[in-house]
């Protein structure tokens, strides 16, 4: 796939869908007292999120004490606290905190969330390993699969691509696919255009892509991506500042913001059916039927 002449953003749209990563596994509250944890909070910061333009709900799941965790019946809390007050599409994250078990990041799959993430390598994250070795890869692509879920493939680093490839050639994985491209945390790739063109122009030309820009980058990797018809990622999960020295008061707000530059380079968000078009979803929601029927 690799060095082919394509389009960056392959796949462009008008639309943009946004994701909000409202929780994330390491901001703390101390950091940023807005960050919701209790299911309750989760699913109204969720709420406001969909009602600013956001199609996607990122999420890991926290104890009440704010530690991490992505045990099932957290989950199963969050996800029904946010369905409960927004359609916003429900994306479980498999990466959960560095040091986690890999059956503790995918217990929660069998709430069968509409996307789930898939890290495409180990990388370093800070002054942390966030390890993602093959068999694990293969191990959480397995269960994504088992399940019938749509995977967002997270790319941290340029080798990832390589094994997206690989993936790809040997049939684990099958385009069209979306990619997420998280770019700026310490260890990893940077938050460059030069990045984000590569990245964009390395993946295969049906696929669709998102920027997660990390800490002080987001607001320009999402204008960036805006530009070039790409997908935005915002929220607490990767910036905790509105701007320099202003912490933000809610995710929404970052949304808002999106929402605003993409109108001004002639994009709509897509909400949440948009959503489902653009990236190739079910019409409907596995786990929202299953929680109906019980
Ligand atoms: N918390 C990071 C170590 C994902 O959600 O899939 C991993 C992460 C990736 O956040
Ligand atoms: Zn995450």
């Amino acid at each position: 796939m690799r060095g082919a002449a394509r389009s960056p953003g392959a796949t462009l749209s008008d639309e943009v869908v946004i994701t909000v990563a409202a929780v994330g596994a390491e901001v703390t509250r101390r950091q940023q007292p807005n960050l919701p944890l209790l299911p309750d909070e989760v699913g109204e910061e969720y709420r406001r999120a969909h009602d600013a333009g956001a199609a996607i709900g990122h999420i890991h799941g926290r104890r009440p004490d704010g530690s991490p965790t992505q045990d099932l019946e957290t989950l199963r809390a969050y996800a029904d606290a946010i369905r409960a007050r927004s359609p916003i599409l429900q994306q479980f994250s498999t990466g959960g905190a560095v040091g986690m078990s890999v059956e503790e990041r995918i217990e929660g799959l069998a709430l069968r969330p509409d996307m789930a993430t898939l890290t495409l390598g180990t990388c370093n994250f800070g002054e942390d390993v966030f390890e993602n070795s093959l068999p694990t890869i293969r191990t959480i692509l397995d269960r994504i699969r088992e399940h019938g879920i749509v995977p967002e493939l997270e790319i941290f680093d340029d080798g990832m691509l390589a094994t997206a490839d690989a993936l790809i050639a040997k049939g684990h994985l099958r385009p069209p696919l979306h990619f997420d491209f998280v770019l700026g945390v310490p260890g990893s790739a940077a938050a460059t255009a030069e990045n984000l063109l590569h990245f964009a122009r390395s993946i295969p030309p049906d696929c669709t892509w998102t920027v997660a820009g990390i800490g002080r980058h987001q607001t320009r990797m999402a204008a960036l991506a805006l530009a070039m018809g790409g997908h935005v990622r915002v929220g607490f999960e990767d910036n905790i500042y509105y701007r320099k020295g202003e912490l933000a008061d809610s995710n929404a707000r970052f949304v808002e913001r999106v929402v605003r530059i993409a109108r001004e380079v002639g994009r709509e968000p897509a909400g949440v059916a948009g959503a489902r078009r653009i990236l190739r979803l079910p019409a409907e929601s596995t786990g929202a039927r299953l929680a109906g029927a019980t």
